[in-house]
């Protein structure tokens, strides 16, 4: 950072309807750098200066108390983080200019998210309106995404238990939905399992979670979860808990009656090649482009296999023919959010893997229940197989291993 301040928000309670909230969701950053959950709290780092580490906190209200319960306080909070210094919320306007006074630059994240950026650029018209007085107006603000976004690229011992924890939790969820199915039940009844699960083991989900029977599953971002699971048809269930704002991130798909059917069982293999074939190349210097390129090109062959597609396999490549049937990217870093906030790309090419990078493995196959075009047994099929793996240095290690995936492991399961 050089002689630059950070300025992180906590971020505040969103209205969910008229005048009740959303239950708090911290800022990840925020969190990651403090470990605290304090609703309006600001976070200010100057790594040269002192105060290196000051923290806002708003007061509370005693109508606030009594309906929410007592917050810990200003002390309790400065002592838990090792604040250098705290102060009530209401003084940041006064102190805000003090704390930026000739720092060259104030990272905070622009865009999307908490961000303290209107008091931050308010400090600096004052610090500028004092300048004869000897006062002296950072010039730079600068995006602190991309800084946090590399700190939190390799998974360190802390990140990687929260993360290993919450997959856990996630893959104990899927295998429960699993015997849970039976023809009859609504996909609802399957995310109430799979969110039970997530609430007994003292968490939540890390984002909404996606059950999809029949033609919902080719729905990419399909959250009604209102329809029917019907015998013959295959359920998709993309869902993960969150543990200490880590998420797992896990999709598989099973036959709602137990048993694949032959063409479902054909469309099944294919993803799951692709997705085999994706995580092989997880490894040190390779990179999500060259996992999409393994991936892609199982899914272009089985394509061409199945009957979906009549061109050449270079020609569904080349011509991205493909993206009929599957129009998303193979990966996503995954962390503290489930897209985690790391750079894709440097200087203009894939990021190249390294040790402690975790990622997810996410190739499918979705086939619209109306295209005419497609083999009548696969119409309405949508598939994906989704898997968290972690670089290392004796090759991917595959964090989602303990939920099964192969035809054989399902069916068994099943209890076909
Ligand atoms: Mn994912």
């Amino acid at each position: 950072m050089g002689d630059a301040a950070l300025v992180l928000a906590a971020g505040g309670l969103q209205t969910r309807s008229n005048d009740t909230e959303h239950r708090f969701r911290v800022d990840t950053n925020f969190h990651y750098l403090s470990g605290l959950e304090e609703p309006g709290a600001v976070l200010i780092l100057r790594p040269l200066r002192t105060p290196a580490l000051t923290l806002f906190v708003p007061e509370q209200s005693e109508r606030d108390a009594i309906y929410n319960g007592p917050r810990p306080g200003l002390e309790a909070l400065r002592q838990q983080i090792g604040a250098d210094a705290a102060h009530p919320l209401a003084a940041l306007e006064v102190e805000l200019p003090r704390l930026l006074d000739g720092l060259d630059a104030v990272y905070l994240p622009l865009g999307g998210g908490p961000s303290c950026e209107p008091a931050v650029r308010a400090a600096i018209e004052t610090l500028r309106a004092r300048e004869r007085a000897g006062e002296v107006a950072p010039e730079c603000l600068r995006d602190a995404r991309g800084l946090l976004g590399e700190e939190r690229m390799v998974k360190d011992a802390g990140a990687l238990a929260c993360l290993r924890r919450a997959i856990e939790i996630s893959g104990e969820a899927h295998l429960a939905a699993m015997r849970a199915t039976r023809p009859g039940l609504f996909e609802y009844e399957i995310a109430a399992v799979i969110e039970g699960h997530f609430l007994r083991r003292g968490t939540g989900p890390g984002y909404t979670s996606i059950v999809g029977a029949g033609a919902n599953a080719t729905v990419l971002h399909y959250i009604a979860n209102r329809g029917p699971l019907r015998a013959g048809d295959l359920l998709l269930v993309d869902a993960g808990a969150e543990w200490a704002l880590f998420t797992g991130d896990i999709t598989r798909v099973w036959p709602v009656s137990g048993r694949f059917g032959p063409a479902q069982r054909d469309a099944y293999e294919v993803v799951l090649a692709a997705n085999e074939a994706g995580i092989a190349a997880a490894t040190i210097d390779s990179s999500l482009d060259a996992i999409h390129e393994v991936a892609l090109r199982r899914l272009c062959e089985g394509m061409r296999a199945l009957g979906l597609l009549t061109a050449s396999v270079d020609e569904i490549r080349e011509k991205e023919l493909y993206k009929k049937y599957y129009p998303h990217r193979t990966s996503h870093w995954l962390g503290a959010d489930v897209h985690d906030l790391g750079r894709y790309n440097l200087r203009g090419v894939a990021r190249p893997l390294a040790a402690g990078y975790v990622l997810t493995v996410e190739p499918g196959l979705y086939i619209p229940a109306d295209d005419a075009s497609a083999p009548p047994e696969l119409r309405g099929l949508g598939i994906r197989i989704e898997d968290d793996v972690l670089v290392t240095a004796a090759g991917p290690e595959v964090l989602t291993a303990g939920v099964p995936k192969r035809v054989a492991e399902i069916e068994a399961l099943l209890g076909a």
